[in-house]
Parts: structure tokens; sequence; C-alpha cells
């Protein structure tokens, strides 16, 4: 998963994915910034214990920071969101501080309209990308007729149409082989949206930033998560000293730090959850899309494990700590045989038999 931040100049993407990743990024001007950090899972930590620590791998998350040379201010955002057409996750930074020492492109912050704006760029961007493609198309089509390109432009003309009305490709139903035709083309209305709103150092409770991100999730629903922050007020937390830190959030009501709210809502805007692996050498989380079969969970670990997949043996997380041990899950028959259709549930354990 790489989510890449878009969002107008000194919308503070930068910043905010410092606070992140707990990086520097000014070090490198001009380069892009990328990152993956360690998904905290507390999970995980107690089978590390249980499991008499053996290694433990968290699931990854990448950030990417374009860190795009400012764009002209007749086109302010293209090049942001050109930036983040590899990610797969597209997260708008919308500027909701007022600070007369930052200067905002549109004159006064308003995360509403610039959401709207970005959004709708996103829109025309993929639209320019089809009518460039389709020309393409028929140039070629003139020359010599073939059924493969007649199926893309048939697939992208349909995709047309529904930009043309404001549906993003997400949304659009398409038979699985279409979406393989377009998979190439990095649309970014096909990838999840979550807003980022960087909002004053005096909106820093949690629960006015929860009033925040409510007001702004019901006026602007096309977002798949919502996430309130200062990034200001967190880069200066990032900085203190555990106990200090501890302190001043107790001070101004702030319960979580943004690093994990904001791989939360990456989880929540790509219907992400989670399953085990575990042993006395690794316990391990591994990413998976909610609604995926043990089968579809077996080839995120490896080919071989799918194409041999016997059986998997699954305990869920909250079934084991009730049991106390795997010996007494065993015998509280919470473990379970599943075969290569069921639906995995966040926080299995799951044991993939298999033979290659
Ligand atoms: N007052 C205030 N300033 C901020 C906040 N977030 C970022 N800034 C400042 O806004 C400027 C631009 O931030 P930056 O992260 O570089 O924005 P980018 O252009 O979107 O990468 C910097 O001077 C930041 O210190 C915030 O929450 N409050
Ligand atoms: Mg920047």
């Amino acid at each position: 998963m790489r989510i890449g931040f878009a969002g107008f100049p000194k919308s503070g993407k930068t910043t905010v994915f410092e606070v992140v990743t707990g990086l520097s990024a000014k070090a490198s001007a001009r380069a892009p910034h990328l990152a993956a950090v360690a998904v905290p899972e507390k999970r995980l930590d107690r089978l590390e214990c249980d499991f008499n620590n053996p290694k433990k791998v968290c699931a990854k998350i990448e950030y990417l920071d374009p860190n795009i040379p400012e764009a002209q201010p007749d086109e302010p955002m293209k090049p942001s969101l050109d930036g983040v057409k590899d990610a797969s996750v597209i997260a708008l930074v919308l500027r909701a501080f007022d600070d007369p020492n930052v200067p905002h492109v549109l004159g006064s912050p308003d995360p509403l309209r610039d959401a709207a704006r970005l959004i709708d760029k996103m829109f025309q961007m993929d639209i320019a990308i089809i009518e460039k493609r389709v020309l393409r198309i028929d140039q070629s089509i003139q020359k010599a007729r073939t059924e493969e390109l007649e199926r893309e432009r048939e697939v992208i003309t349909h995709c047309l149409k529904h930009l043309e009305e404001r549906e993003p490709i997400s949304d659009i139903d398409l038979r699985p082989e279409q979406k393989r035709e377009i998979s190439g083309m990095r649309f970014l209305t096909a990838k999840p949206l979550m807003a980022v709103l960087n909002v004053d150092e005096k909106d820093t409770s949690s629960q006015r930033l929860r009033e925040l991100s409510e007001q702004f999730r019901t006026a602007e629903p096309r977002f798949q998560s919502v996430t309130a922050l200062s990034a200001r007020l967190e880069r200066e937390l990032f900085d203190l000293e555990d106990e200090d830190r501890r302190l001043f959030m107790d001070d101004v009501g702030l319960e979580r730090l943004a690093d994990e709210r904001l791989i939360r809502a990456s989880y929540e805007a790509t219907k992400t959850i989670c399953f085990f692996t575990v042993g006395d050498d690794e316990v391990r989380a591994w990413p998976l899309v909610a609604g995926s079969t043990a089968l579809q969970a077996a080839g995120t670990i490896h080919t071989d494990m799918m194409r041999g997949f016997i059986r998997a043996e699954v305990v869920n997380y909250n079934d084991y700590i009730k049991a106390g041990s795997m010996r007494d899950a065993k015998a509280k028959h919470f473990v379970r045989l599943e075969g290569k259709e069921y639906e995995v549930v966040d926080g299995d354990m799951i044991l993939f038999r298999f033979n290659v």
C-alpha cells in the first residue's frame, strides 16, 4: 500500500509526511520523499510475547511526498497530482489553518473548496488521458484494425462517459477483464481517496478534531476516510521526549498521535484487514483486502502456498486470547479447519497446510 500526498502548495504535505514517517524531509529539497512505516499492531506485540520473542514482522505502509517544484499559479495542482500516479491511494492534504506567514495560493483557507477543485482536476486529468489515447487508437485502427484495440477503445470510451458525469472510475461497474485492460493507465479517480484536514493549532483536542472531520465528511462525502490533524503541532510533538509529549498531549486533550490515526484511516480507505501467521521463529501481520478468501490470503504470502493449498487452520485472535494459549484454543475447538473459499476475518491467526 502506497499513500501519495497531493494538494495545493503549502497545504502541509511535507510536514504531514514528516509527521507520519518520523523523518526530517528537509534534507532532500527536490527529490520525492518515499518512506515505509511499520503499522503499529498491539495484537502482534502480544503474540510476540506469547511465542517467546521470535522475529516480529509488522505490516508496512509506504508514504510518498512527490515534493515537486511549486506549480504555476494558473495551474496550481497539476504537478502534485502527477506525482501520485504511482500511489495506490491518494491523500489530499487540505489546508484548514490560518497563518499570515504562510500565504495561501487561493487567498484564504477553505478545505471544501480546495477538495472540490482538486477532485475536479483529477477528473480532468483522467479525461485528458482517455481523449489522447482514443486519438492514438483511432490512428492505429486506420492503419490496421485489431480486436485488441477495439476492445480497449470500447472500455475507455465507456469510462469517459462516466467521467464526464463526474463518476469516478472506482465507482464504474467494470468486469474483471475490463479492469485489467485499464489498470496500466493509472487513472487518478480509480484510486481510493483520503482527506487529511490540516487544522489550526488551536483545534487540537481529539474531541474537536472528531467534530471537524465529521463536519467535513458530511459536507464532502467523496472521501473514503477523513483525518483531521495539526501538522505543525504534531511536527513539534515528535521532537519532544516521550514524557513531555504525554504531558503536552494531556494538556491539549489529544488522545492519539496523527501517525497512528493516519495509518488506521489508510486501512479504512482501502478496506484493509490484517491476519497473522505465528510460530516459534516468526510472528507476522499481513494486510489483506477485506472479503478475501483463505486461498487469496495464502497467495499474499507465497504463490506456492496458493498453488499447493490444502487447508487453513484458523483461530481468531479474540478466541485465542479467551483460551489463553494455542493448546487451550485447540482443546476448546476454537481452531477450525477451513477450505479455499473461507472468508478471512480481521485478526485471524492462520496456519496454511500446503504441498509443493
Ligand atoms: N500554522 C501552521 N503552519 C503550518 C502547518 N502545517 C504546515 N505549516 C507551514 O506551512 C508551510 C508549508 O508546509 P509544507 O509542509 O512545506 O507544505 P507543502 O508545500 O504542502 O509540502 C511551512 O512553513 C509549514 O511550517 C500548520 O498546521 N499550521
Ligand atoms: Mg512540500
